[in-house]
């Protein structure tokens, strides 16, 4: 399993490199990020540390040229739910469509928390060229929170000059096709990365178990070769 966790970090980690541009929600409170055609994605993370600090209550606004619009898929999730089942009595994510004096949320009206699982796999889409993110924490018990990339699109039909068409009738500038990150939504612009999991998939699981298990085995006979070699060295 630690195999499996260390191989994750380090496809996250290869995945990040490819970003032009990251933020930290932390350091941008109150900021507003700017795509555009030059720079027309970035990822967010909660914080520079590996936890995000208690007692946190940012808003981060990312705007898109006229007519173009934001989305944003989620990397990681893992934001502290409290004792009760409303985010908004711990620590929670809200994101919201359009500028604040006039737009609608677009996720849940008392924010996002949990894990992966409790937010959408497809992420979010607006429909304006404008989203606020809010980010509240309490005064306790903290954790990884977010990775989120966020990318211009447009809706179809797409500028075949400039723009990428995806599967689910969204258009992405060219440039992030192939650059291992999800910008459409469904993984259509990295179809290097969907026949690579594909063929993974397609080996069958009691393969794909084997593999882990044999990755293991071996992580763990290095570990108790170094341990070997150290107490041996101790000796002498
Ligand atoms: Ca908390
Ligand atoms: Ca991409």
């Amino acid at each position: 399993m630690a195999s499996l966790v260390l191989v994750v970090i380090v496809t996250l980690a290869c995945i990040q490199v490819q970003v032009k541009a990251w933020y930290f929600m932390d350091s941008e409170c109150g900021e507003v990020i700017s795509l555009t055609a030059s720079d027309p994605d970035g990822v967010l993370y909660t914080s520079a540390s590996l936890y995000y600090e208690d007692n946190m209550n940012c808003n981060v606004t990312i705007t898109a040229p006229e007519g173009q619009k934001i989305l944003l898929i989620f990397v990681s999730f893992e934001v502290d739910t409290g004792s009760t089942s409303t985010c908004s009595d711990a620590d929670a994510l809200s994101i919201w469509d359009g500028s604040l004096d006039s737009g609608s949320w677009l996720s849940p009206t008392d924010g996002l928390c949990g894990d992966l699982l409790n937010v959408p796999s497809y992420g979010y889409a607006t429909s304006t060229n404008e989203t606020v993110l809010y980010w509240t924490t309490d005064n306790s018990d903290n954790s990884y929170g977010f990775i989120i990339n966020f990318n211009l699109y447009t809706s179809t039909p797409c500028d075949a000059t400039t723009e990428f068409a995806c599967s689910n009738d969204r258009c992405i500038p060219s440039e992030l096709k192939n650059n291992l990150r999800d910008n459409c939504g469904d993984l259509s612009d990295e179809p290097e990365v969907l026949s690579f999991f594909g063929k993974f998939l397609a080996m069958g699981l009691g393969i794909v178990i084997g593999i882990i298990v044999a990755i293991v085995i071996v992580c763990i006979c290095c570990v108790v070769g170094c341990i070997c070699c150290c107490v041996k060295c101790g000796k002498k």
